[in-house]
């Protein structure tokens, strides 16, 4: 049972997620495709969501926040090599979406987390 609810609770962050952008282009300039979650192990709090966000406009946007029903609270990750390590780390200023231009988050890879 507690594996189903947390399950649920890792689709909702992927599918029910509210994103903001910092640029104000017509809706129809930004679009997002294909978002998904996995279940994570062990009892873990925390989930992780992808997906591919689309930039069909002429403006280059910004990633700026995320929020979920799921979650208290979504950050904005990407992995880096840090002394050979790959590590994940918050984007304080968001993801930049470049006009014309798809923008994955993926699994090894920028991502949505919540709770941090
Ligand atoms: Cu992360």
């Amino acid at each position: 049972m507690r594996i189903a609810s947390r399950t649920m609770m890792l689709a909702t962050l992927a599918v029910a997620l509210a994103i903001g952008f910092s640029q104000a282009q017509s809706a129809s300039s930004i679009s997002i495709e294909k978002p998904f979650s996995r279940a994570t192990p062990g009892g873990s709090q925390v989930g992780v969501g992808y997906m591919a966000i689309i930039n069909t406009g002429s403006i280059a946007d910004r990633l700026v926040s995320a929020s979920s029903p799921a979650a208290g609270k979504v950050q904005i990750h990407e992995m880096a090599m840090q002394n050979g390590v790959m590590k994940m780390r918050e984007l304080p200023d968001g993801l930049p979406i470049e006009a014309g231009k798809t923008v994955s988050l993926a699994p090894g890879g920028n991502h949505l987390m919540g709770p941090p």
